[in-house]
């Protein structure tokens, strides 16, 4: 059976609270997805049975979160043809910063689309495969223009001082 278009896999549970925004936003738009912890560094050989089979199993797309010395978006790259999406995840000692150097400074041949750091990172990398998936899908396409209908009408034209 094949796996739903959208992969999110993050390196520890502890990227969870993070990567879960970018599971709301695949919700909110419609689209099936499958998240996974798969660690570089813990579950190596997760880690490659995952990245090597993902494209026979029916993946379009792959969203990875990771902190830290994060190598995982990197070396599922270096292992699928799919795209993959990066999300440097917050880390505790230098706040992601270390992250998004990990995952950003890939060499020239091997893509990541790296995101910010973080939840916004997390809801963008989500808003980004949508955008993919809707080239070839017109449902799809309208319930991404629809929600960024919502998002135009939800901003205010003046500041309130009420919170
Ligand atoms: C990385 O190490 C994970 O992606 C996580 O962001 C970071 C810390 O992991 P834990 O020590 O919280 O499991 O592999």
């Amino acid at each position: 059976m094949l796996k739903p278009p959208v992969a999110i896999v993050m390196g520890s549970q502890s990227d969870w609270p993070t990567m879960r925004h970018c599971a709301e936003t695949l919700e909110n738009l419609g689209i099936e997805y499958e998240a996974r912890i798969v660690s570089a560094h813990r579950t190596p050989e997760r880690m490659v049975d995952f990245a090597t089979n993902a494209r026979a199993e029916g993946i379009k797309i792959i969203i990875a979160g990771a902190g830290g010395a994060a190598h995982l978006p990197g070396m599922i790259a270096a292992m699928t043809p799919l795209p993959v999406f990066g999300v440097p995840v917050r880390s505790k000692a230098l706040n992601g910063l270390d992250s998004l150097y990990s995952i950003v400074q890939m060499p020239g041949g091997v893509p990541v689309g790296t995101l910010a750091i973080g939840e916004p990172g997390a809801i963008n990398a989500a808003l980004l495969a949508a955008s993919v998936l809707a080239l070839h899908d017109e449902d799809l396409a309208e319930r991404l223009d629809a929600h960024r209908a919502r998002q135009t009408h939800s901003v205010p034209q003046f500041p309130s001082d009420l919170e």
